[in-house]
């Protein structure tokens, strides 16, 4: 008995210790300054065991890259394709990953039955189906939405989508407060490309929208930054850090949603070192500042991105490379993270 007493403490004691020598991540790095990490996820990784290995190991949030858009989810104005979404959070509940949807709306990747749409009244009633009938069915699945996705053109003017069209400049809070309304518990986020620094028109167009959102209160949870980033252009921390500190006054979270930094491929030394720079300047903005609560890839590997394809000549814009390893700019990132 005795024995056997302490075989089973020598035996807990081993675990104790391995676990606490085993190597720490990305993510658990990260989360000690209170900042989730995660990837967006096509539905093609669900059936790659090597992708679903990097996926669990650095993502304590995923998003899914095009499965819960319109096109994709809601095809038919009667129509719902549930099982890609299904299994991505299944996927993800299985991992206790946290789940972003993206997004709710948006001008791309829109089904055909939304264009004839011609009425306020019309698309309020679509509007409201879309978000209920998703919320309620993954209501305390999914952690938060990027409710409204691309609302600005570059000189901060509001795009004119087919819901701007349709309902007004007021679709926005109109989906916010159904939102709310429909899974109180959701966070919500308005998402940008070219919102991260203050001073850019489209970057202070819609932080003047949100503090009037938040002055009127009109339910929101933060502002996504995508941070599709690139080394020939110009890129600014302080103004970064303006921004995401403006967004903290009102009291609302900045999520790095989608982040990568495309090059002119073949990569030369140059353009490497200030990719490292810049990725590993955003990871310390998000350790640093209270409020970035999450730095998001879009997706994880040289391999699969849409970078080569909207870009022509660029590429090699993420963390793992071709073959599925880390890159130099990986482990920069994990520094800084690591870092006190
Ligand atoms: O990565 C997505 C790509 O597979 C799609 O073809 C494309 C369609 O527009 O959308 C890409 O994802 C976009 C995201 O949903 C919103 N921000 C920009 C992303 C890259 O284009």
């Amino acid at each position: 008995m005795k024995k056997t007493l302490v075989l089973i403490f020598s035996l807990g004691l081993v675990s104790i210790l391995l676990s606490s020598c085993a190597k720490k991540t990305l993510k658990d790095y990260a989360a000690k300054h209170g900042v989730k990490t995660g990837v967006a996820v096509a539905v093609s990784d669900l059936n790659n065991e090597e992708h679903l290995q990097i996926i669990r190991e650095n993502s304590s949030i995923v998003v899914a890259e095009n499965c819960m858009k319109w096109e994709s989810v809601h095809p038919g104005k009667t129509t719902w394709n549930w099982n890609e979404v299904d299994r991505m959070i299944e996927f993800a509940e299985k991992n206790k990953i946290a789940v972003k949807w993206h997004t709710l709306f948006w001008h791309n990747q829109n089904p055909r039955f939304l264009s004839s749409l011609e009425t306020r009244e019309q698309a309020l009633e679509v509007m409201d189906e879309h978000i209920t009938t998703i919320m309620t069915r993954y209501k305390g699945r999914i952690s938060e939405y990027d409710v409204v996705n691309e609302m600005f053109n570059e000189d901060g003017t509001m795009r004119e989508t087919i819901w701007y069209k349709t309902i007004g400049p007021d679709y926005i809070e109109h989906a916010l407060i159904k939102a709310r309304e429909t899974d109180p518990n959701a966070k919500l986020f308005l998402n940008e490309y070219n919102n991260e620094e203050q001073g850019n028109k489209k970057a202070d167009a819609m932080y003047e929208m949100v503090k009037d959102f938040v002055k009127r209160g009109i339910p929101i949870d933060g502002v996504g930054f995508q941070l599709h980033l690139a080394t020939i252009y110009p890129y600014n921390a302080v103004a970064v850090k303006s921004n995401i500190r403006r967004y903290a006054d009102l009291g609302l979270e900045v999520s790095f949603s989608e982040v990568d930094v495309r090059m002119p491929v073949p990569p030369s030394e140059n353009s490497l070192k200030t990719q490292t720079k810049i990725y590993s300047s955003l990871a310390k903005l998000a350790k640093e500042e209270p409020n970035v609560t999450s730095f998001i890839t879009w997706g994880f590997t040289d391999k699969q991105s849409w970078v080569p394809y909207t870009f022509t000549g660029y590429g090699d814009a993420l963390l793992y490379n071709r073959d599925l390893k880390k890159k130099p700019v990986y482990e920069a990132v994990l520094q800084e993270f690591a870092k006190k």
